[in-house]
This record gives C-alpha cells, structure tokens and sequence, in this order.
C-alpha cells in the first residue's frame, strides 16, 4: 500500500450559468483531478478548484506544487502515513486546495484497501445533508426564480445569497424578494466575499434586520481588523468567517480576536485530516459551523457530503452541496442525485466515486 505516483490532470468544464459574486466569477470549471496511485493498483481521487481571488492558487500552479514539490516528498510513504504526509506537505506554506486534494485522495486509498466508507471512517454519524443552494449575483426576479427551481427540482430550501455589491440597496432587495416570494419556507443567509466596508455592513444588517437572516459571512475583509470587530459585536447572527481562515491558526486568530462567531468549513481547502482539527477546535469552543461550498465540481462536493455527514456538528446546518447543479457536465459514472433536498453520502468504500474516463479524456487540457 505505498504510494507509487501522484497524476495532476488539468480539465475544464463549461458551467451553464456563470456564477458571480463579490470577489470574482466562475464561467468554467477549470480544476485540478488529483489521482493517487498505489503500488498494488488502487487509484484515490479527488479535485483541486484553483480560487486565485481566494488563496491565490491557479491551475498551473497547483499542478507544479504537486508535480515539483509534494509527490517527490510523499512517494514511496504507506497510504496510511497520512499525518507524515500532512507534515511533510505543511513545510510549504499556502496551496490549501493542492495539499487538500492529497489528503483527500489517501482518505479514499485508506477507505478502499479496509473496504469503509471515508464517512463511517471519519465519524459514521449520518448518510447524507440537507442542502444549501449558493445564489450568484443578479436581478430579484431571477434570483427568485432560481430558487424556485432548486425548490421545485431537488427540495430545497436554504439558500446563501451573494451580496456585497455597490450600493448595498442591489443586495438588500434581492433578500426581500426571496423572503416575500417565499415566506417562512425558506432559511435566507448572506456572504459578502469581502465587498463591504465594516459600515456598509453594518448597514445592510440593519436594513435587512427584518428578514429573519441566519449567519452572515465575510461581508467586509478581516484585514480591516478594527473594523471587522466592531462590525461582528454588534451583528444580531452568527459572523461566519470562510476565505479568513484557510489554517487551524487563522480559525484561532479570528475567533479570539472577536473577528467571527462561526467557522466555514470547506474540504477543497482543508481536506480531512485538517478539517477535522478545525471541528474539533470549533466543538470545543462551542462555535456554530456550516460545511461550505469552493464552487466545487462534483468530486469536490462528493468529499464535502462524506465530511459533512460524518459528524453531528456539521450536520446541524445544511450544507453548500449544490452549485454543480449549475455546471454544463462533470466526470463521474454516476452523477450526484439531489432529491428532497437531500445529498445523500455516495455508496461503497473509500469516498465510492469512480471518473467516467471517456469524460476526462474529453474535458482534460494536458493532451
Ligand atoms: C463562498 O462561500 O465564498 C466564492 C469565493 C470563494 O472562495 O468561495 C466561493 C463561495
Ligand atoms: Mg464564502
């Protein structure tokens, strides 16, 4: 069971509708398939999204860590040196979804040589999460009728809303078209991506204070230190820190700095070892998480469920399981299934998802 080699495949997939927020836009899948070959013919999986405006990774960078820098380190360690690797890997700095994809890939070799599911090896708490849709930038009718359809099509009905444009009225009546069409039925939260000042922030909250909103997330950037503190003391719901904390060191910094009251959880960028390191400290704080969405393919949000259900702290909330919905294909042999907005943990060892090769030799950019 040792590591023999290590592929970084480059592929692109065009989405269907184009994703737009605060800190940039995503119109194609333009990711890093990470595969895991082990000397006895196993093949881990998992995939790396290059979020330049988020951790300032790119396709071709991600490739060369992993090429230059990471296999060299880790080839010829048994599957189950996960901790060595993980070592060996944090003596660089940066690349979270590089490293992430490593250590997500060896979970699924670890599940596939013992025959268990990454879920049931993690935590085994449930099979599946209630789903959060992510809803990009534009008009209130169309964003209302997006979430007519992730209601009507897969039951779903939570729904994170991208906000932090100028002036804050563009962000505000999209969420009071989404709370008036839809009443109580649906949970409205917000994530700014850093678009705000602390002020603008503050008076979007106090706005939309009548909504009935349950977490906002980096609506203004944790750089503006005093800021970003006076904002989350007097904000009404949780503060939800994501792009702020891409290490266990960055969750400590912002939470004993007052900078967040909850924590985004996203495996594309702390795999499992870390992520789990992340819950733990965030249980024992007794700080609210939600499991997040790096607009991940459906090998990304595949790792993310088999995460998200395996513990009953990450359960609590619905996670951000769903913006492959809006992407033109992907590269499984059996696609994801959303359905009564529910994302069930896929079957089968290790995290049971196999690449549609004929897929990947159409969408793969190295050849
Ligand atoms: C999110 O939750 O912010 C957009 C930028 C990024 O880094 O992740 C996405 C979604
Ligand atoms: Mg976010």
């Amino acid at each position: 069971m040792k590591i023999e080699r290590i592929e970084a495949i480059p592929f692109a997939i065009p989405y269907a509708k184009k994703l737009q927020f605060a800190s940039g836009e995503v119109d194609t899948a333009r990711h890093v398939l990470v595969r895991v070959h082990t000397t006895d013919g196993l093949i881990g999986t998992a995939e790396a999204p290059p979020r330049p405006f988020t951790y300032g990774e790119t396709q071709a960078s991600i490739i060369a860590i992993i090429n230059d820098v990471f296999a060299p380190q880790i080839t010829g360690l048994t599957i189950f040196q996960r901790e060595r690797v993980r070592a060996l890997l944090d003596r660089t700095i940066g690349n979270p979804t590089a490293k992430a994809a490593v250590d997500m890939a060896l979970w699924d070799l670890i599940g596939q040589s013992l025959g268990a599911s990454v879920t049931d090896l993690l935590g085994g708490f449930g099979e599946g999460m209630r789903v959060c849709h992510m809803l990009g930038f534009d008009t209130p009718e169309v964003m209302v009728e997006q979430a007519h359809r992730m209601r009507e099509n897969y039951g779903i009905s939570t729904f994170k809303v991208k906000v932090g444009r100028h002036p804050v009225d563009l962000d505000v009546a999209v969420c009071r078209a989404l709370r008036a069409e839809f009443g109580d039925a649906i949970e409205l939260y917000i994530d700014g991506n850093r678009g705000w000042s602390a002020s603008e922030s503050a008076e979007a909250l106090r706005q939309m204070a009548d909504l009935g909103l349950t977490l906002a997330e980096e609506l203004c950037p944790a750089d503006d230190v005093l800021g970003r503190r006076w904002l989350v003391r007097q904000a009404p719901i949780p503060f939800v820190a994501d792009e702020s904390v891409p290490t266990q060191a960055d969750v400590t910094r912002e939470l004993l700095g007052g900078s967040a009251t909850a924590i985004s959880i996203k495996t594309a960028r702390t795999g499992f070892s870390a992520s789990q390191r992340i819950l733990g400290q965030c249980e024992g704080m007794g700080v609210e998480v939600v499991m997040g969405n790096q607009i991940d393919g459906q090998i990304g949000t595949a790792c993310t469920v088999a995460f998200g259900a395996a513990f009953a702290h990450t359960s609590k909330r619905a996670g951000e399981l769903s913006n492959f919905l809006d992407m033109s294909d992907d590269l499984l042999v059996d696609p994801l299934q959303i359905s009564d907005g529910v994302l069930s943990t896929r079957p089968g060892p290790g995290l049971g998802i196999a690449v549609d090769e004929s897929k990947l030799s159409h969408y793969r950019e190295d050849r």
